[in-house]
C-alpha cells in the first residue's frame, strides 16, 4: 500500500488528459501498485439522476491509469452502511476518505476514528454538523440555502402581484441532510415574508421519484376536491418527476395556466422537462465533482493546504432558457 510516495513518480509521468472534459493527469506510463494513491469512497447511494452523475464522475476521474485506486462504497441510503465503509477503508489504509454523508449528525466517532489514523476525510455534496470542523480537511459541494434562495426570488418575482391565496406543497429530501435543510430553510423563510402563501403540505419526497409519486398520491386524495394548488416546491429532479406524475393522474396540469413545479439539480430529464412547458424552474446542483475533489487531492499531495470549502458554479434555468441543443450538450 502506497502511502504518500507518489509525488515524483505522478509529476514525472504526468500529462494533461483531453479525455471527457476531466482536466488534470494521466500518466504516461502505467503506475505501479504502490505509486497508486487509494480512495476509499463512501457515496449515499443512487436514489437520483444527481447522485448517479455524482458517482460517475467521481469513477471517471479516479482511475489507475490516472494514478488512483477507487475504493467505491455504495451505502444504499443508510448512515450505518456509510460508518461500516468508512471503517473499513480506516482498516484497509487507504491514503483519502471521500465522504458524501447522508446527513450532517451521527458521525462523531467514526471521524474521529479516521482522524487518529491520520486519513484525511474529504467531505463531498453535503456537510456535516460544525462541530466537527475539524475532523475533516475539506468540503466540496454545493450552497443549498443559496439554491433555495434562488428559487425564493424567482417565486417571490413571479407572484408580486397576486393577492389572493398562493396554494404551496412543499416536498422535502432525505431528512437531516444538507440539501434538504439549506432548500427548505429557503422556501420556510418565503413562506414567512409572503403572508398570501399557504402551505397545503409538507411531505417526505427522500429525493426519490416512487417516494414522491406515493406521498403525493396520497396527499391529493385528502386535499378537499378541485383544491387549487399553484406551486409544488419539490427538492430535486426526482421528486419534480414523482410529483408531476401524482399531479397528471389527478387531473392537474404542470406549466402554464396550471400548477408552477420548482425543482433543484437541473439534470437533463429535468431540462428536458422544462423545456416542454411542465416544469417552471429548474435550479442547477452540479454533480460533476470528481474534478474538484482531484485537485484538493493534489493539493495535498504536493504538501499543500487546500480551501476548506469548494463550491460548484450554479444558475437557474425557466423555458427561455432552454434549447434541445443545449440540452444535447449538457454534461448530466
Ligand atoms: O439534489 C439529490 C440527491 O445532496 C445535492 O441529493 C445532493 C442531493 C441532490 O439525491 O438529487
Amino acid at each position: 500500500m502506497r502511502r504518500r510516495v507518489i509525488g515524483a513518480a505522478l509529476a514525472a509521468g504526468l500529462l494533461l488528459s483531453a479525455c471527457s472534459g476531466i482536466s488534470g493527469r494521466m500518466r504516461a506510463d502505467a503506475p505501479t501498485e504502490e505509486e497508486l494513491i487509494v480512495i476509499g469512497l463512501s457515496q449515499v447511494g443512487a436514489e437520483s439522476d444527481w447522485r448517479v452523475a455524482n458517482s460517475e464522475s467521481m469513477k471517471a476521474v479516479f482511475t489507475e491509469d490516472r494514478g488512483y485506486r477507487l475504493l467505491f462504497d455504495d451505502a444504499r441510503q443508510k448512515q450505518e452502511n456509510q460508518i461500516s465503509a468508512i471503517r473499513k477503508f480506516i482498516q484497509q489504509q487507504v491514503d483519502y476518505i471521500v465522504l458524501m454523508p447522508i446527513s450532517e449528525t451521527g458521525w462523531d466517532s467514526v471521524l474521529q476514528e479516521a482522524w487518529r489514523a491520520g486519513i484525511p476525510v474529504i467531505l463531498v455534496d453535503r456537510m456535516v454538523d460544525k462541530s466537527y470542523d475539524n475532523l475533516y480537511t475539506a468540503h466540496v459541494g454545493s450552497d443549498f440555502l443559496q439554491e433555495g434562495k434562488l428559487a425564493a426570488d424567482w417565486m417571490e418575482t413571479r407572484r408580486r402581484d397576486e393577492e389572493g391565496p398562493v396554494y404551496v406543497i412543499h416536498i422535502q429530501g432525505t431528512q437531516g441532510s444538507t440539501a434538504q435543510l439549506g432548500r427548505t430553510r429557503a422556501l420556510e423563510a418565503a413562506l414567512e415574508r409572503n403572508g398570501n402563501w399557504t402551505l397545503l403540505a409538507q411531505l417526505d419526497g427522500d429525493f426519490t421519484q416512487a417516494k414522491t409519486y406515493e406521498a403525493m398520491t396520497v396527499c391529493l386524495g385528502e386535499l378537499p376536491p378541485g383544491q387549487e394548488i399553484d406551486i409544488v416546491y419539490c427538492e430535486n429532479d426526482n421528486e419534480a418527476f414523482g410529483a408531476i406524475q401524482a399531479l397528471e393522474e389527478n387531473g392537474y396540469i404542470c406549466g402554464e395556466g396550471g400548477v408552477d413545479i420548482i425543482s433543484f439539480d437541473a439534470t437533463r430529464n429535468c431540462l428536458t422537462s422544462c423545456l416542454e412547458g411542465k416544469i417552471a424552474l429548474a435550479v442547477e446542483c452540479n454533480p460533476l465533482l470528481g474534478p474538484k475533489v482531484e485537485e484538493v487531492i493534489q493539493t495535498l499531495e504536493a504538501g499543500g493546504t487546500p480551501d476548506k470549502h469548494t463550491y460548484a458554479e450554479e444558475q437557474c434555468f425557466t423555458r427561455e432558457d432552454l434549447s434541445e441543443s443545449f440540452i444535447a450538450e449538457r454534461k448530466y
